[in-house]
């Protein structure tokens, strides 16, 4: 299964933390493609603090449930404190946006990421690497939900 994740933190480090946190993950697999790292003004609540955020797909044989137990074990070790909040700072969020072209609906896990096709944040990285790849509940592309998207917020590249 090719899983594409989107890592982000918006305190400490957030390059570093980004890069130790696609290391951390690359145990579920091989790393495929990468996105370059963007700047991102905060999306869903006020902060100062901008986010980095990057796209990196693996292959792997882990089941989604078993991906996602990864992805919170990594945001653990890298200073994760959950608030109870839905949109707050965080040293790191890694989040599963698509796992091949699976829809996914159970308690723990909602795959196609249900609010990617509102953010510039998601979409732009997404765009750099996979345009061309359909999303399996809108049958639109990347490139198309891109274009169509209404989130004014920035999304740089930035290294
Ligand atoms: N994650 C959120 C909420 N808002 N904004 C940006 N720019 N980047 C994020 O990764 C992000 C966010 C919830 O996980
Ligand atoms: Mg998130
Ligand atoms: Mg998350």
């Amino acid at each position: 299964m090719l899983v594409t994740l989107i890592f982000g933190g918006n305190q400490g480090d957030r390059k570093a933390l980004i890069g130790e946190a696609i290391t951390e993950m690359s145990s579920i697999g091989k790393i495929e493609r990468c996105s370059s790292l963007y700047e991102t003004a905060p999306w869903g609540f006020e902060s100062s603090d901008s986010f980095y955020n990057q796209i990196v797909t693996y292959e792997t044989n882990l089941h989604p449930e078993e991906v996602l137990d990864k992805c919170q074990a990594t945001e653990q070790k890298l200073g994760r404190v959950r608030s109870g909040t839905q949109f707050c700072s965080r040293t790191m969020d890694i989040d599963i946006l698509f796992c091949d072209s699976q829809i996914i609906n159970t308690p723990r896990l909602t795959v196609p990421h249900p609010r990617l096709a509102q953010r510039n944040f998601v979409l732009a990285p997404l765009n750099e690497i996979m345009p061309a790849f359909i999303h399996p509940v809108s049958h639109k592309t990347i490139a198309t939900l891109l274009s169509e998207c209404t989130d004014t917020l920035k999304a740089e590249k930035k290294f």
